[in-house]
């Protein structure tokens, strides 16, 4: 057992940190590694304690631990943070370990772990252990089971995992700005019997938003419910990371949400049963197959489906607001509005000024418009067939034959046998799409509905 007086060691073990490495140093308390990388790390396999398949984090990583006697010890540092959300964007967060979301902790069902955490914040702060069943005075509640954390101090919780499944940490101190400013992360429990919920590949998120006004850097943290920025692990598309599966693999994806909002996840191509909560797992006969399912304010949702079709699938938010970014917030609708007048009057104050928004707002998602530092466009990406006209909560589940194993490493576009993609038609010129349109005998031919079709596609300026 560790005494107060060792815990006083740890600001100096923690001058040496600076890359991930898990190594434990001398002192009595571990090593808090961090890392300055928003992409996807390999999964952290045990080196020691029971076997399990380790999950992989979206755009994150998983805290290394030491074994220290039959203790699981790990180390978090509450900080503040820079976090790219995507190329172009970054954001003051506070967060663990040098990003927000904090790492993820992994463990195994009936392990007895020992966390340490420095708050290096400049109040004070604790962890919760959300959905996890620890003792009263273990439970993270600042004032209730425990004195808040000062800064500067370090504290240690110590239980025993008592049930495996989906969970999360977060501060229960200055709960609205601490959570606001992206202080959460995954805990991940895994079964003690590993064949049992196996799953070949294994993805943990967590769903955050913020409010940053474009160009500028720290979340509004009073916001309510009027977000800009609705984030995967603190990133968003096409910032968020592709999941790669193998053709066959039982993947697993876990997803915590601590936005103030639901929010419904949808996967194109396949078919997934809900198979955890942040209660532990469903068992078998309560489980219906589903394609979109809604994740609560303050709950986890772990799916799993077999990944039986090749492709690039779509995975995201179905409210089409979470899947657009800054510049798209507060936008007015300007579809059928004649803008030339508008547009006249404001080149004589801004000569370079495009009005757009009259056929609709696609052309966004394909120009390089000049924007404020540091946000960005309202959606944005390429994909082999032109823009992705989506931000925010989006990404591509790419099933594909033959992925090596653990090869996370995206494999690009997806090779589409050939005559399997929608494709274009000529209508004739004589044949109308509707009865009602169809030329009265002696009259000249109608206009072809095909230039119909053009011209209300085309934007009019
Ligand atoms: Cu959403």
């Amino acid at each position: 057992m560790l005494s107060r007086r060792n815990l006083l060691g740890a600001s100096a073990v923690l001058a040496g940190a600076g890359v991930i490495s898990g190594r434990a140093q001398a002192a009595s308390i571990p090593e808090a590694p961090t890392t300055d990388k928003s992409s996807m790390q390999p999964p952290l396999f045990p080196s020691s304690g029971p076997d399990y398949q380790p999950v992989v984090t979206l755009n994150g990583w998983t805290l290394p631990w030491r074994m220290n006697g039959d203790w699981k010890e790990f180390h978090l540092v509450a900080e503040p943070v820079v976090r790219e959300f995507a190329p172009g964007m970054k954001a003051y967060l506070w967060g663990y370990n040098g990003q927000s979301p904090g790492p993820t902790i992994e463990a195994v069902e009936g392990d007895k772990v020992r966390i340490f955490i420095t708050n290096r914040l400049p109040e004070h702060t604790t962890v919760h252990w959300h959905g996890m069943l620890v003792p009263n005075g273990m439970d993270g509640v600042g004032g209730v089971t425990q004195p808040h954390i000062d800064p500067g101090k370090t504290f240690v919780y110590e239980f025993e995992l008592k049930r495996s499944g989906s969970f999360m940490y977060h501060p229960h101190s200055d709960d609205m700005v601490q959570i606001a400013m992206g202080m959460m992360g995954m805990f991940v429990v895994h079964p003690r019997d590993p064949k049992l919920y196996r799953a070949d590949r294994d993805f943990v998120f967590i769903m955050s938003s913020y409010l940053i006004d474009p160009g500028t850097y720290l979340p509004k943290v009073s916001e309510m419910t009027d977000f800009n920025m609705w984030t995967w692990n603190a990133r968003v598309f096409p910032g968020i990371d592709p999941l790669p599966v193998r053709l066959g693999d039982r993947v697993r994806v876990r997803a915590g949400n601590m936005t103030m909002t639901n929010h419904p996840l949808h996967l194109h191509g396949h078919s997934f049963a809900v198979t955890g909560t942040d209660a532990g797992w469903v068992p078998e006969t309560a489980r219906w197959p589903e394609a979109t399912t809604d994740v609560a304010v303050g709950a986890i949702r772990a799916i799993e489906f077999l990944a039986d079709a090749p492709g690039d699938w779509a995975f995201h938010c179905h409210k089409s607001h979470h899947t657009m970014n800054a510049m798209g917030h507060n936008t007015r609708n300007f579809i059928g509005a004649n803008q030339k007048k508008f547009a006249d009057a404001v080149r004589r104050i801004v000569p370079d000024f495009h009005p757009m928004g009259s056929a609709g707002m696609a052309e966004m998602g394909s120009m390089e418009m000049a924007m404020p530092d540091n946000t960005l466009p309202m959606m944005t990406g390429f994909g082999q067939f032109g823009p992705i006209e989506m931000g925010g909560m989006f990404t591509l589940i790419k099933v594909r034959e033959g992925l090596g194993n653990n090869d996370y490493s995206d494999p690009g576009p997806y090779q589409h046998p050939e005559g399997s993609v929608a494709y274009e038609v000529q209508i004739p010129a004589e044949q109308p799409l509707r009865q009602s349109e169809r030329p009265a005998a002696q009259a000249r031919p109608a206009k072809a509905d095909a230039t119909v079709i053009k011209s209300t596609s085309r934007s009019r300026r």
